[in-house]
């Protein structure tokens, strides 16, 4: 059956995937957003759903020292026994173990794993569990550490040893994305090598123990480097997950590129199905691909559009860092903000502003807003933004003891726009499309008129590319007694 990928859209890298019977949950990395780690449910592979976020308690982990890029690393998912355990990295406060026995409702509290280095990944073998990470040995090479572990208090029970330096053995780059299976009389390693840019690709090893040796398979199982005409790249960091039917399938990483590897969407989640030859793990023709074919049991559906629900917090709302909640109130039909002191281009700041994963170069949201600023720098509006160093402001803000409707750009050069603004509420609507972001407005029901367009942003905007483009809303001002916008939000698909 034909299916199109990405199969999750959007801001979603470093995809895990696990099966409990016939369910199949997947988390992806979320960085400096909150909640953290997003939990999609399936039942088919293709057609999936937010159901939840598994760090969803702002006491959790320190995400108020959560920089952009920082945060919240490479979840990996596993389910063994009617439990689900979440393993991942969190940047300066290290590797952690959470577990669930129902995603949807809620996770443990973290422990911390005894041992270093990033992407963990858990292992449950013949009544042991198995913890691996690219922690370096002694040699201090690039390296895939393995260890005995509690996963519920994240003791080590044995001691860490490194069981791969990579494919290219004696200088390993970016190894990292390991995880560990044990299929038939194998104990198979996949892990990523390259870097998460044009270079990236998933290797792959197997040995007879869980410790080692073990062999190279000696070629990337899956790269995109030599498939320019995909219109995909980027990939690598992957998860093998057998389905109810015994088929095998590996999500990972990769982008729909605007140039380059480059996505302003950010890297989001593939799926591919994988056969077997000479018992190790074949991938199609070795790269990734938009439209697909493999044994599936459900068509694929697309979703059209997404339509807020302002009488609770629904799980696809990402705010920065830890929210200060008494900035939002959800109760109702609409949605109100208060505008915070903290603004959107602080490091570590705590603004109000909540968004969405901007899921496809098309896509149009419109917010109705009803604010009119009574203090000179108040302001709220639409965001499209990509980390605190870089995004567009499309808002009514109040300068010079005047309201108006105004665009401004954060990183890059830009020259900032501004019209009068009418009091009452204003529609302000964002259409985009390949390459362009057309803002236009409406006072109090007129039509629709164009302000401006402006390009998405590119690599140099981007830091290290590790995160996407969200759209969503904000508020902010100078001084905390600005009084509230009441917000409206619609997301609409191709
Ligand atoms: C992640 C690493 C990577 O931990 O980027 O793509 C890092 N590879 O595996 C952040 O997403």
């Amino acid at each position: 059956m034909l299916y199109e990928n990405p199969i999750i859209r959007g801001f979603n890298p470093d995809p895990s995937i696990c099966r409990a019977g016939k369910d199949y949950y997947l988390v992806t990395s979320s960085f400096e957003y909150f909640p953290g780690i997003p939990v999609y449910r399936s039942t088919d592979l293709v057609n999936w759903r937010q159901i939840g976020n598994c760090i969803n308690r702002d006491d959790q982990l320190p995400y108020e020292n959560a920089a952009a890029g920082q945060g919240m690393w490479a979840p990996t998912i596993r389910y063994h026994e009617g439990m689900f355990f979440v393993t991942a990295t969190f940047q300066g406060f290290g590797n952690f173990i959470i577990h669930s026995q129902d995603p949807a409702a809620g996770w443990s509290d973290p422990v911390k794993a005894g041992m270093s280095g990033i992407d963990p990944s858990l292992l449950f073998d013949e009544g042991r569990v198995y913890y691996c990470t690219n922690q370096r040995g002694e040699d201090d090479l690039e390296a895939i550490s393995l260890a005995e572990i509690n996963p519920f208090t994240g003791e080590l029970l044995s001691p860490a040893r490194v069981i791969w330096h990579g494919m290219s053995e004696d200088r390993p780059q970016y190894l990292e994305a390991p995880h560990v299976y044990h299929i038939g009389s194998w104990y198979y390693l996949l892990a990523a090598e390259g870097g998460t840019r044009f270079h990236h690709m998933i290797t792959a090893a197997r040995s007879r123990s869980v410790f080692g040796p073990y062999e190279s398979c000696g070629r990337p199982i899956l790269t995109n480097r030599y498939a320019e005409n995909t219109g995909v790249a980027g990939s690598g960091h992957g998860d093998l997950v057998e389905d109810q039917n015994g088929r095998w399938w590996i999500i990972h990483l990769a982008t729909r590129p605007d140039e380059g590897w480059y996505s302003h969407l950010g890297r989001e989640t593939f799926l591919l199905p994988v056969s077997w030859e000479n018992e190790w793990p074949v991938i199609g023709d070795g790269a990734s691909h938009i439209l697909c074919d493999g044994p599936l049991w459900e068509p694929q559906k697309q979703t059209d559009s997404w339509q807020a629900d302002y009488n609770y917090c629904q799980p696809q709302w990402l705010f920065l860092r830890k929210p200060r909640w008494e900035n939002y109130d959800f109760q109702g039909d609409i949605l109100q903000l208060t505008p915070s002191g903290d603004h959107l281009s602080d490091p570590l700041g705590r603004p109000t502003f909540l968004a969405l994963r901007q899921m496809d170069e098309n896509c149009t949201v419109e917010a109705e807003m009803d604010f009119d600023p009574v203090c000179d720098g108040s302001e709220a509006g639409l965001t499209i933004f990509i980390a605190d160093y870089g995004y567009y402001t499309f808002c009514k803000r109040r300068e010079n003891s005047k309201n108006w409707l105004s665009v401004q750009r954060r990183g890059g050069v830009f020259q900032p726009i501004r019209i009068p603004a009418e009091d009452g509420t204003v529609l302000l609507k964002i259409t985009a499309s390949k390459g362009a972001y057309l803002l236009s407005y409406a006072f109090k029901g007129d039509t629709c008129c164009k302000m401006t367009i402006v390009p998405p942003f590119s690599e140099n905007d981007a830091g290290k590319g590790f995160t996407g483009t969200l759209i969503g809303l904000y508020a902010q001002c100078k001084h905390d007694s600005e009084k509230a916008a009441k917000m409206k939000i619609k997301v609409s698909l191709p």
